[in-house]
């Protein structure tokens, strides 16, 4: 088959990917196939879509499910940024942040809200709800046996890969690095395709090899280790959780990664290494046959989640418990996934501040928030488990264990 044949057929099946190269009433052939894009949250949480209700009377199953998924499909299609200003006062690119399967008409309104903020840093009290010791004293007793991990680039700090947010260190503190002209340009498919240089900055310093996995990625390893993993869910495209040695099956690297590359326009395959040596040298990846740029498969703005995603759909359902690390829940669908599990499933909140569901007050009676910084938090769950030894233990194995210091603080204030 040719290269040509090849595109052709993947336009065809109306690929999820093609409908970039169209506008968006003209794009899908099959409008009412569920796709999802990722976007920049700008809804109000706090006015949000509220938590799945509890389901009726009989077994916990395939109705509960369609109705879960169904409430998020439709909570989904409402949420978009089409318009939304950025900081430095450009509106974010209508096309490729707005649901693409949906008309301009029904992108136009209503008008989206401004997106949330991370909650003042007080509001919410950690200890009020117990945070740390109440899940541990659930998962010691044996009630979490589908655990389900939300993950941001909060997990990954700790390996020094700065995240977005975090005024002065995140990334959106740091533009001139990236000499971008407001922050999510950098995953804004528009701008990458006249100005690939600026993602090629940031994917020099994410590419796989550059940083090793720290405590928290080997905690969470260690859940899956005791069989109590139903799946991680992770917005991270550093590839941490997969080199700490959490498995392909446990994992969905919800906005891709850096594995694979294609052409951003036709979506024709291309060598990761080869991508990955222009890249790393300063140069401009092209496609061999269209002669577009090529990027890592790492999902920018307005194109589609990868097909794994949908997992979600009968993992968060399923979910005893919801570990939420690390992320200021702002980028969606991703950020909705944590109203998914049933009302009465607990929910851990491990963050520097609350973010969405967890900034409404009160709040959900099984959700809990650990706020702190999250190596600690993570470490005084471990010792609180008594899995320490264990996770220090794996991450030598792995010449990642990088000393004392952490873990004695840990303890510390774990007696504390
Ligand atoms: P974000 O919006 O930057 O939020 C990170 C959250 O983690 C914030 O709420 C921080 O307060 C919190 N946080 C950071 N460090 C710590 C810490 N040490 N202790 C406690 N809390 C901490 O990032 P999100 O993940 O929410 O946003 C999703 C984007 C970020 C995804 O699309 C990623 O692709 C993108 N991203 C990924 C990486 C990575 O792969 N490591 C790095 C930077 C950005």
């Amino acid at each position: 088959m040719t290269f040509s044949t090849k595109v052709k057929e993947r336009r065809h099946k109306g690929g999820s990917k093609m409908s970039r190269l169209r506008p968006a009433v003209e794009q899908s052939p099959h409008p009412a196939a569920p796709r999802l894009t990722r976007s920049a949250a700008s809804q109000a949480r706090l006015g949000g879509p509220g938590p799945p209700k509890e389901p009726a009377p009989g077994p916990y199953g395939k109705q509960r499910r369609k109705h879960t998924d169904s409430a998020l499909a439709q909570d989904l299609s409402q949420m978009r940024v089409s318009g939304q200003e950025s900081p430095l006062g450009h509106a974010l690119d209508g096309v490729n942040m707005r649901h693409p399967s949906r008309s301009s008409t029904q992108n136009d309104q209503p008008a989206p809200s401004p997106p949330v903020k991370e909650g003042p840093r007080a509001r919410v009290k950690s200890s009020s709800r117990g945070g740390l010791a109440s899940v541990a004293r659930l998962l010691k007793l044996g009630r979490c046996k589908n655990i389900v991990v939300v993950a941001g680039a909060g997990i990954s700090t700790a390996s020094g890969i700065p995240d977005f947010r975090t005024p002065g260190t995140g990334l959106y503190s740091n533009l001139e690095r990236y000499d971008l002209p407001y922050p999510e340009a950098v995953f804004n498919i528009d701008y990458f395709s006249e100005c690939p240089q600026a993602f090629f900055s940031l994917a020099r310093e994410l590419y796989p090899g550059r940083h090793r996995p720290n405590y928290i990625h080997y905690f969470i390893r260690s859940l899956h280790l005791r069989g109590l993993l139903l799946r991680v869910y992770t917005q991270n495209i550093d590839g941490l959780e997969k080199m700490c040695g959490i498995p392909e099956d446990k994992l969905v690297e919800a906005h891709g990664n850096f594995t694979t590359a294609s052409c951003h326009l036709c979506y024709t395959p291309y060598p990761a290494e080869d991508a990955k040596v222009a890249i790393m040298s300063g140069d401009v990846p092209t496609c061999s046959f269209c002669a577009g740029t090529v990027k890592p498969d790492v999902v920018f703005f307005g194109e589609d989640l990868p097909q794994k995603y949908f997992l979600h759909s009968e993992d968060f359902p399923k979910a005893d418990l919801l570990i939420i690390m690390g992320t200021s829940l702002q980028i969606e669908p991703f950020a909705s996934l944590v109203n998914t599990v049933r009302a009465s499933v607990p929910r851990l909140l491990l963050n520097r501040h609350a973010v969405g569901p967890f900034l409404k007050t009160p709040l959900r009676r099984a959700d809990h928030l650990e706020l702190g910084d999250l190596l600690d938090s993570v470490q005084r769950m471990a010792h609180l488990l008594g899995w320490s030894a264990e996770i220090e233990e794996l991450m030598r194995s792995q010449g990642d264990w990088v000393g004392p210091p952490t873990q004695s603080r840990a303890i510390v204030s774990c007696v504390d």
